[in-house]
Order: structure tokens, then sequence, then C-alpha cells
């Protein structure tokens, strides 16, 4: 399944992407490490400073260096003054009015109240040509990349976008410090709901306990968001029977370690970054429609929405919790880590359709393609957001 790329787009992306020397070292493989090594964390700090070594020889187009990239960090290591300029941002775009709606289109969008809501929106909108497709690393990069350019430009932060490194919190998530709950957090869980029976998802043939949480916020940022649109397939929940349905409710969360101890621990993380050498199998396997094996069923991608329940754990409206975006950039630096182990091989490669799983049935990806933004921005060129030094879109940035 892997595809090479046309000729003519090869040599694009060497014109563009061409490193300072030839000498890069064959990608690390996890039989280099330890299991101790894998599981607690130092295999991948490891293999982080080596992709993050390989880039510092990239050559960076439209003005783009890696010395003049932003650099986006972990929550966790970010001033608590500067969190709380990122949040109270956010809640500026729940607030702004949406920017691209027109008033024809508005009477068949009743739940975009928001700026946000169009991020929302076009997330729903687009659910099923966004998952298990070629585009799924390539479409949510983007779709963060505006988020963060809207907090910048129309919210007034002047931070970079920061990431939610999940692994670091997999034994435990309810008591990570982004959700102690002070105005520094990202918010909080929500008190605990006792009496609550196992769940079975259908799709993945598993069967999950209840989280430690499962109402509304209950203090710190976005207590008081009202979220507008979705569920559209929450389990245990009453979800709208109309897609861009107008559905004011609270913020919810259900943190849970189940989903976590699996999919997001170093242990796993580390072995989907290394033991994946194609793009098809490397994203099959982060999204979790690896193969039987049950450590797939979710992949770290899918583990962490679930792992967080409530809002976060709806397939298509999940972006209703601005938890989303921080998780999103961890799946993009994971992405981007997986590409600069080896870019000459893996930046330009892209596998797959444009529908989830191929179903219904739909040609193959080429970089070439627009991806589509809906009510967030106008088209982008597949081949333009694979670098994230490539300066194209306004991108340029790398993780810390
Ligand atoms: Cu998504």
């Amino acid at each position: 399944m892997f595809i090479s790329l046309p000729l003519a787009m090869a040599s694009k992306a060497f014109a563009s992407l061409s490193t300072t020397d030839n000498t890069q070292a064959a990608p690390p493989h996890s039989g280099d490490f330890s299991q101790q090594d894998i599981i607690d964390g130092t295999a991948f700090n490891n293999i982080s400073r080596e992709a993050d070594q390989n880039m510092q020889a990239l050559i960076g187009t439209s003005g783009c260096t890696y010395d003049t990239a932003q650099q986006r960090q972990e929550w966790r290591t970010l001033e608590p003054a500067t969190r709380k300029s990122f949040t109270d941002a956010v809640t500026c775009l729940t607030t702004l009015p949406p920017t691209h709606m027109t008033a024809e289109e508005a009477p068949s969008y009743p739940g975009i109240k928001s700026r946000h809501d169009e991020y929302v929106a076009t997330h729903i909108n687009y659910t099923l040509n966004i998952h298990n497709t070629a585009d799924f690393f390539a479409w949510h990069r983007t779709f963060v990349h505006f988020w963060e350019q809207d907090l910048q430009n129309l919210c007034g932060y002047a931070g970079v976008m920061p990431y939610w490194n999940w692994a670091l919190d997999a034994d435990a998530p309810q008591d990570s410090p982004l959700f102690v709950g002070d105005e520094y957090s990202m918010g909080s869980n929500v008190a605990f709901i006792p009496d609550r029976t196992d769940t079975w998802l259908a799709e993945q043939n598993v069967t999950y306990p209840p989280g430690t949480g499962g109402g509304c916020l209950l203090s710190g940022p976005f207590t008081n968001l009202t979220i507008n649109l979705g569920p559209l397939d929450l389990p245990n929940t009453n979800n709208v029977n109309s897609s861009f349905e107008y559905n004011p409710h609270c913020l919810s969360r259900d943190l849970n370690p189940f989903f976590t101890q699996i999919y997001n621990t170093f242990n796993n993380l580390t072995h989907v970054l290394l033991d994946n050498t194609d793009i098809a199998s490397f994203q099959a396997n982060f999204q979790g429609y690896g193969g039987a094996n049950p450590a797939d069923h979710f992949g770290a991608h899918g583990g962490a929405h679930w792992a967080t329940g409530g809002s976060m754990s709806d397939f298509h409206s999940s972006p209703a919790d601005p938890l989303f975006f921080l998780h999103h950039a961890m799946v993009d630096r994971v992405y981007t880590l997986w590409q600069n182990l080896d870019f000459n091989a893996r930046g330009m490669a892209i596998s797959g359709t444009s529908t989830l799983g191929n179903s219904p049935p739909s040609a193959e990806m080429t970089l070439e393609d627009l991806m589509p933004f809906g009510f967030v921005a106008g088209d982008v060129r597949f081949g333009d957001v694979m670098d994230t030094l490539g300066g194209e879109r306004g991108l340029c940035y790398r993780y810390v």
C-alpha cells in the first residue's frame, strides 16, 4: 500500500526540502533500546532529539528556518501567565461571531453561533473524509494551525500553540496538571457520577468501565463554556438528530485511565513510532485501524479522545472541547517526529484515499489535491503542509 511519489513530485520535494548533507543515519528501531528505556520514556526522548537534529539539517523554504521557527511547548512547561492568556484567547474565540458563514448559509447551520463553532461544524462536516484517510495527519495539522492563527490574530494571544503529551499522564490522566481546575489549567475533570455501567463499543468490540468524572466541568477555564453543536455519536447520551442542530450544553469530561494505560503509554507511543516505517502502517496503527491486535483498537489518537471522555469522545464534534487542539498538536508532534527521523523518505510520503477506510471507494489522494476547510478557511493544497518548516500557508514551527 506504500505509494512512491511520482518523479516530478519527488524532485520538487527534494528541491525545497534538501538536506545539507546526505549522511543522515538510518532511522532507529525499537531493538536499539532496552524495554525499560521504552517504558519510561527515555527512548522517546532520545528519538525526539535525533529527529530534532535531523530537522536542523533541513533547509526551510519561504523564509522559514529551524532557527526562526516558532517553538511549540508542552502545556505544563508554559509559564502560568502564558497558560492563562491562552485559555483567555480560547474563550474569546468561543464568543466571537462566525467569520465565514454567510447570512444565506446560517439557516442550514443553526448550531453555529461563534467562530469556534465554525471549527466544530467543519470537523463534523468532514469527519468521514479526514480520518483513516491519506490526509488525516495533514488535515488536522492545518486545522490546528488555523485555530492557532485565530487565537493570535482575532483574540490577541501572543504565545504559540501548546500540546498535551498524554504519555506523561498515562497512569492517571485525572491527576494531570492540565486538569487541576485552577485558572492556569485547561479546566477540571468533573464530579464523579456513580452507579454507571460499562459501555460496549461495537466498532472496536471493546467494553470499557466508567471514567473518573461524567458531568460538566467544575472549575477553571471553560466552566461556563456553552457548546452549541453535537454530540452526534456518543454512547449513553441524547445525540442530536441532525448534524448542525443547535443543542446548547456544557462541556463534559470523564477522564479515564482505562484508555491511556493501554493506548497512550510511552511504550505504545515508542513502538508505533519505531515499528512502522511506511506511512500506510504508521497512520493506520496510530489511529487504531491497524488490525486484529486489541492494542490497535483505538491507537494513541483514539485512546486520548476516549480517555478524556465526554465531548472529546464524540467522533464528529470533539473539537468542541478546546483540549482537542492540544491533543491534536501532540498527534502532529508525533507525526512530525516520525517524518523527521527520515525526512527524505517520509516527508512527502502519503498513502490512501479521501474516504474513511476507503468506504465508499474513492481515488488515491495526491499531493496536488486540495483539502477543504469549510467554514474555517479556503482550500489548502495537500503538498503545501507536509513540512512544518515549509513556510507555505504560514507553517513555520517545531516542537520542543
Ligand atoms: Cu478529527
